[in-house]
């Protein structure tokens, strides 16, 4: 695996890092999820904040401050509702691009503010229904991806909100690694 990934059961909201990753809805409002606990946690001035930026497309992000919560920044992201099957088969889809494009936009971010740590949660795998496996396994690429160009950002962090989504993402970094 590489050093600079991890993996970890958590709160997303609690992690001591430079920006973690909202997974929101395009009004950029809030919501429930990780959404609702991130309002929480990072208090009023958030929400104040996110009134200004007009909302977000689906794949698209948009950065605030974090206020209140440990992280410096917030990277507000929309995941795609997933649309297919609940099988979630391996054919390609187009959710499957546009959440490719949440993870590389929020990298981009990073290069711009000064972020050498951030912490995803698992975009779009709650309300949004896209496959836990399935995503984890487009994270997992497009975050090596990246940091295979890279140098400056020092760690990212999977977040998992309970044991079976953390094995999903081990199995997503270990199948990622034989297949190179
Ligand atoms: N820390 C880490 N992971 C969490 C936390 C937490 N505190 N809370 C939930 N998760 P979801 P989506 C996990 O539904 O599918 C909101 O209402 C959760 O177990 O939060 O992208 C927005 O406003 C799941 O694995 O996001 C949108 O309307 C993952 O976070 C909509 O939900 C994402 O689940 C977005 O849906």
């Amino acid at each position: 695996m590489s050093d600079r990934i991890e993996v970890l059961r958590g709160d997303l909201t609690q992690q001591n890092v430079d920006a973690i990753v909202n997974a929101a809805n395009s009004s950029l409002l809030g919501g429930g999820g990780v959404d609702g606990a991130i309002h929480r946690a990072a208090g009023p001035q958030l929400l104040a904040e996110c009134r200004q930026l007009n909302g977000c497309e689906t794949g698209e992000a948009k950065i605030t401050q974090g206020y209140n919560l440990p992280a410096k920044w917030v990277i507000h992201t929309v995941g795609p509702v997933w649309r297919g099957s609940s099988l979630g088969r391996d054919d390609p889809r187009p959710e499957d691009e546009l959440l490719a494009r949440c993870y590389r936009n929020c990298l981009q971010l990073t290069q711009e503010y000064p972020i050498a740590t951030i912490a995803f949660p698992a975009i779009s795998t709650g309300v949004y229904r896209f496959p836990k496996l399935r995503a984890a396994k487009i994270a997992v690429r497009e975050v090596r991806q990246f940091l295979a160009r890279n140098s400056a950002l020092e760690l990212v962090l999977f977040v998992c909100f309970s044991d079976p989504d953390r094995s999903i993402y081990q199995q997503a970094l270990e199948g990622s690694h034989r297949a190179r």
